[in-house]
């Protein structure tokens, strides 16, 4: 079975589905396995030396012969170099997150590298398109992370209504329904993050992998409101510090006590003074599965809800 669109034609894939490039969580591992399994692995790159990039890079080629990306996290400070290094080494696709990516489209697309730019509102879209993105994927507010205002449910259909690339949706799905409604919303896509940190092949800390699974509905809050850059986390010791300094505007603390906090959560598996980022399904993580499972339930799931409501794409 596989549910064909634009995004898959586009990519090269199998499945319309995206492993979200999360910083110190998608690793080669990871993406390597989502890519066998017939979706896209993404590398996240956060703030990663360029260096290290460059070998994750390397080896996720060894692991894979199928196509893979790099997110590539426009906040990072030496993300010129990062993005040199990306062209060079000619990767399948990047995404692009926390920022604007005018300005390394050119050098992208003129690589052959297929450029799917992360956008929390409709403008950000409409200028994406017009400087040739090849897709736009639509971000809710439910994702994990770094994240705008918009939830998925009232932004994707905006986006599919303003632009004529596919669109792809991010936040909010774990599952083959979340898939459904993507596609009922207009999505040719999905891009999924916290059903992939329980992967089997995830290598973050095994730790916080029962954090995500432990998580219920109301176990996510959004902190860091004050410093502009708004971040979904699992609630712990270091969301409520954070919330403390938040209801005080104290943003340059915030920045400082954050510092470094995703390596400790995922790396070193400190759960209480890591930054557990997540998205609202952590709720609905409940196993961990090897990623290609993860996949197939994924697909499987959406043609069965698709099939019962009548609205399997025509294209299959
Ligand atoms: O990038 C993400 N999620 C992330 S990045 C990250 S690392 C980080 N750590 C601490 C603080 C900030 C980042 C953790 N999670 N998702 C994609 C995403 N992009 N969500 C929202 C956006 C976005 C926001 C504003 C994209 C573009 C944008 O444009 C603003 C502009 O300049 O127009």
């Amino acid at each position: 079975m596989a549910l064909r669109t634009r995004l898959t034609e586009l990519l090269g894939i199998q499945h319309p589905i995206i492993q979200g490039g999360m910083a110190w969580t998608a690793t080669a591992e990871l993406v390597a396995a989502v890519s066998n399994a017939g979706g896209i692995g993404i590398i996240g790159a956060g703030q990663m030396p360029t260096d290290i990039l460059r070998s994750e890079i390397r080896k996720a080629k060894e692991l894979t012969d199928k196509p893979f990306g790099v997110n590539l996290m426009l906040l990072t400070p030496h993300i010129d170099e990062i993005v040199d290094m990306v062209i060079e080494e000619r990767v399948h696709a990047v995404t692009t997150g926390a920022g604007n990516p005018s300005k390394y489209m050119a050098g992208l697309k003129g690589a052959g590298i297929k450029v799917l730019t992360v956008v929390p509102s409709v403008a950000l879209a409409k200028r994406m398109e017009s400087i040739g993105a090849d897709a736009v994927i639509g971000e809710g507010m439910e994702a994990g992370g770094h994240i705008g205002e918009l939830t998925t449910m009232v932004l994707i259909p905006q986006l599919v209504d303003a632009v004529s690339v596919p669109v792809v949706a991010a936040g909010g799905i774990a599952d083959g329904r979340g898939v459904a409604a993507a596609f009922a919303l207009g999505a040719e896509g999905v891009q999924v993050g916290t059903r992939f940190m329980c992967a089997d092949e995830c290598t973050i800390h095994p730790d916080v992998k029962q954090q995500v699974i432990k998580a219920k509905d109301r176990d996510t809050v959004v902190t860091g409101r004050s410093t502009g850059h708004p971040v979904r986390v699992l609630k712990n010791r270091l969301s409520r510090e954070i919330e403390a300094l938040d209801r005080e505007n104290r943003a340059e603390e915030i920045e400082a006590l954050g510092s470094g906090k995703l390596a400790l959560a995922m790396r070193q598996g400190d759960v209480q003074m890591g930054s557990l980022m997540a998205g609202q399904v952590a709720a609905m993580v409940c196993d961990i599965q090897p990623a290609a499972q993860i996949v197939s339930e994924m697909i499987s799931g959406a043609e069965g809800v698709m099939s019962r409501l009548g609205t399997l794409p025509k294209s299959r």
